[in-house]
């Protein structure tokens, strides 16, 4: 990999992982694709190149991919999925239309890709414990109808032109540096907000609801490294299962408390989120990708705890 284009460079995964790729292969080698209204700000916009790259727009990326002379695109263009449930046709035409965009550039331009699945693409009839990385994926959300048909795109172009497409299914994803929007899982993120300023936090999900989740160090890494993987190794491409924790709310409280005290949350479930989360499993078993191309993740929910709570506190004074 050496020169690579991010769609979707402002957002809560893509703001981090360009600055981290920057730090691997230098800033003049990634390119922040945005799009109007989210250009990229600060560091993340004075350390390499950025372009309008909205994901719609199959001409903008491929002028893109020219004049950068990009090898690898990372698409991180999408609605999550509380967000994709209110708006379904635009979520269709971001995670689909603009794929098949971006896949068509990669064809003609010879361009390796990384899309990420996620814990989305799986339905309420999937097992909950230990999901197989091979299994039923009947999701009942458009989210996940975007994410399961973008699997199967990625693979057939893989399959037929010879795209190198490679994905993991990210679980909800936690970080200090830029918030995630509308998603399902946002509550784990939101919960250390309110904990280190001191505000008692209400809960949309409700107590015993368990979903995967994951410290953004560890999905930046599966990210690049399932990038990286040899590929004679891999017998999965489009999406591989990764996880590192699995927690309800209580439990994420009460590791919260162990570190400030009088921390205090109340509950006021969401319907539409509630739905969302009892319809994804409880704990993926990721051992493809630790077989197939040495997935282990760094952190488990304490490590991240005082992570977080510690950058936070240096963010908020
Ligand atoms: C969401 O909650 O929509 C995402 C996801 C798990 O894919 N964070």
């Amino acid at each position: 990999m050496k020169n690579v284009l991010i769609i979707g460079s402002t957002g809560q995964i893509g703001s981090e992982l360009t600055m981290k790729l920057r730090g691997i292969y230098g800033g003049g080698h990634i390119v922040a694709g945005y799009i109007p209204g989210a250009e990229p700000k600060g560091e993340l916009a004075e350390s390499g190149p950025s372009e309008i790259v909205d994901i719609t727009n199959a001409q903008q990326i491929a002028q893109a991919v020219r004049k950068y002379h990009i090898d690898t695109i990372y698409n991180l263009a999408a609605l999550l999925s509380a967000v994709a449930e209110n708006k379904p046709q635009l979520a269709w035409k971001i995670g689909i239309g603009g794929l098949m965009n971006v896949l068509e550039v990669a064809r003609e331009q010879h361009c390796a890709v990384f899309t990420p699945s996620s814990i989305g693409s799986f339905g309420p009839n999937t097992p909950k414990d230990g999901t197989p990385q091979d299994t039923l994926q009947q999701p009942k959300t458009m989210y996940g109808v975007t994410k399961v048909t973008g699997e199967l795109l990625s693979n057939y172009y893989a399959l037929k032109f010879g795209v190198d497409t490679r994905s993991v299914r990210f679980p909800g994803l936690i970080s200090y540096v830029t918030p995630p929007g509308g998603g399902t899982t946002d509550y784990a993120v939101d919960i250390y907000y309110y904990a280190v300023q001191g505000k008692k936090f209400t809960c949309p999900i409700k107590a015993g609801t368990f979903m995967d989740m994951m410290y953004m160090p560890d999905a930046l890494r599966g990210a690049i490294e399932i990038m990286e993987a040899d590929p004679a190794k891999l017998k999965h491409r489009n999406s591989f299962n990764i996880a590192s924790m699995s927690f309800d709310p209580e439990i994420i409280y009460n590791k919260i408390k162990e570190y400030i005290p009088g921390f205090e949350m109340v509950y006021d479930v969401d319907p539409l989120r509630q739905g969302i989360a009892e319809s994804w499993p409880n704990r993926l078993d990721d051992t493809c990708a630790r077989m197939e191309w040495g997935w282990k993740p760094e952190y488990d929910l304490d490590a991240m705890t005082r992570d977080m709570i510690e950058k936070l506190r240096v963010k908020f004074g």
